[in-house]
């Protein structure tokens, strides 16, 4: 029987290389469509809470799924993506592909998963790759290593490129209905592919070109980078002019053709900050500068510093030194609700502060990290005499924060900087305290 009759009557058991904030809502949400599911992960930790039934991601609405799908026997993991792909009639892999020091792809993590895949490869799997790549790198990097098996790509097994596209803290609803985009080395791969995800999701599912494909998913990321920055820009001039920036942005999105994004206090995560690198780095080696993309991650990159600024500037403007404050860091993940720490922007403002001199104690109530500083889940001592209070992510907790509640405790002429502005300024102000916001 085919690989496609077999998807389409759920026969066809399922490997997911890489558990990871993807991998494993995959892998959830095929187990709970009717699949067999294996899932492999290097990490022993990893694979031993999936298997007790529990999530090691936070993610909402995952724990539960995952519980189900083992108790019913649908979902297990191992730690050798061979096992699995010796298993699965489908092999999806979803492992990290980060950027190396000089900012160029880091391949290192999906090339060994791809060893470990090719060495179970038989006639008649369908191979997806849902890893962000660089343009070109599925016939001229995935195809050949998986071909070091001894079998021809498209003909003795299919392969396919079909980025994933949910986001953090709504994973499991947009796997399920955002539309898809898939790319086939031909066009069985491709067919063969988009019927799997229209397994998964309710919505579109398009098939194009392998090539066509890597670059959207790329524009996509670099689209959104490119409007936080100009949001960005703007939000450090309206702050120059004395102009709150979200006041004009919100007014500018009632024209029928603008869509601003928001400024705030740095892009983090483990795709928008690096993305971008996969077309820049394209650009260069066929002798292309994509200035405005560069600049963008420059701009994004720079948020992090400014917010320091406005933190050292608020301590001088108090006649305070560095080496005497204490600044509470609300928020260690990259963005509000979620547990993921990757590249969030407060790393570097917590270093900084740190080489500073400052006393940093920074909380969250989803992450526990601490930057090289000091980290405490009880909100009230990490408040407690601060002379700055500063946002750095923008957690629902944050929005609902008793502020009422926590003023006795800080410092009497302490500071409130708001990196996300999800605060209102009058009632920091009519408690008393300088408000200070990016972009206003
Ligand atoms: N941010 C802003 N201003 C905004 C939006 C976001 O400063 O207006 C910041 C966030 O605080 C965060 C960073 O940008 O630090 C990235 O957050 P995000 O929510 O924009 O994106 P991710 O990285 O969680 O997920 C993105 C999504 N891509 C797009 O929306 C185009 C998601 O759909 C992708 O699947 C994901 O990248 C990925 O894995 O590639």
């Amino acid at each position: 029987m085919d690989v496609v009759q077999k998807i389409r009557d759920r026969s066809a058991a399922v490997a997911v290389v890489g558990l990871g904030y993807v991998g494993l809502p995959t892998a959830a949400v095929l187990a709970a469509r009717g699949f067999r599911v294996v899932g492999a992960d290097i990490n022993q930790a990893v694979v031993a809470s999936v298997n007790r039934g529990e999530s090691p991601i936070k993610e909402p609405g995952l724990e539960e799924l995952v519980r189900k799908a083992v108790a019913e026997g649908r979902l297990r993991a191992v730690t050798s993506a061979r096992e699995a792909t010796q298993e699965g009639d489908v092999v999806i892999v979803v492992v990290q592909t980060p950027i190396d020091e000089e900012k160029r792809p880091d391949l290192s993590a999906l090339r060994s998963a791809l060893e470990e895949v090719a060495a179970a490869l038989r006639r008649g799997h369908l191979i997806i790759i849902e890893s962000t790549i660089p343009p070109g790198a599925t016939r001229n990097v995935i195809a050949p290593i998986l071909e070091s098996s001894g079998l021809k790509a498209g003909e003795d097994f299919l392969l396919a490129y079909s980025p994933e596209r949910a986001i953090p803290t709504r994973t499991l609803e947009e796997i399920q209905s955002n539309a898809r985009i898939v790319g086939g080395l031909n066009e069985e791969s491709a067919r063969a592919a988009a019927a799997l995800y229209r397994c998964l999701t309710s919505g579109e599912v398009y098939q194009e070109s392998v090539e066509v494909v890597e670059v959207v998913k790329l524009i996509e990321n670099t689209f959104r980078d490119v409007n936080i920055a100009l949001a960005n820009e703007l939000a450090l001039l309206c702050e120059a002019m004395g102009v709150d920036v979200l006041r004009a942005i919100n007014l500018a999105n009632k024209h029928p053709r603008v869509n601003l994004h928001m400024p705030g206090a740095g892009v983090g995560g483990h795709c928008l900050p690096k993305d971008p690198y996969f077309l820049i780095n394209e650009a260069r080696k066929r002798g292309l500068k994509l200035s405005l993309i560069e600049a963008a991650r420059e701009r994004n990159d720079s948020m992090p510093l400014h917010v320091l600024r406005k933190i050292e500037q608020a301590l001088k403007s108090r006649g305070k030194s560095l080496s005497s404050a204490k600044v509470a860091v609300l928020g260690i993940a990259y963005k509000g609700n979620t547990d993921d720490t990757r590249m969030s922007p407060a790393e570097p403002v917590v270093r900084a502060l740190m080489e500073r001199g400052v006393e940093v104690i920074s909380h969250d109530p989803h992450a526990k990290q601490d930057f090289g500083g000091r980290f405490s889940s009880n909100l009230k001592e990490v408040v407690a005499g601060a002379d700055v209070l500063v946002i750095l992510t923008d957690h629902d907790e944050y929005k609902r924060l008793s502020l009422e509640e926590l003023r006795p405790l800080l410092k009497r002429d302490a500071v409130v900087i708001d990196g996300r502005r999800i605060l209102a300024r009058e009632e920091v102000e009519r408690l008393g305290m300088d408000y200070l916001g990016v972009g206003c």
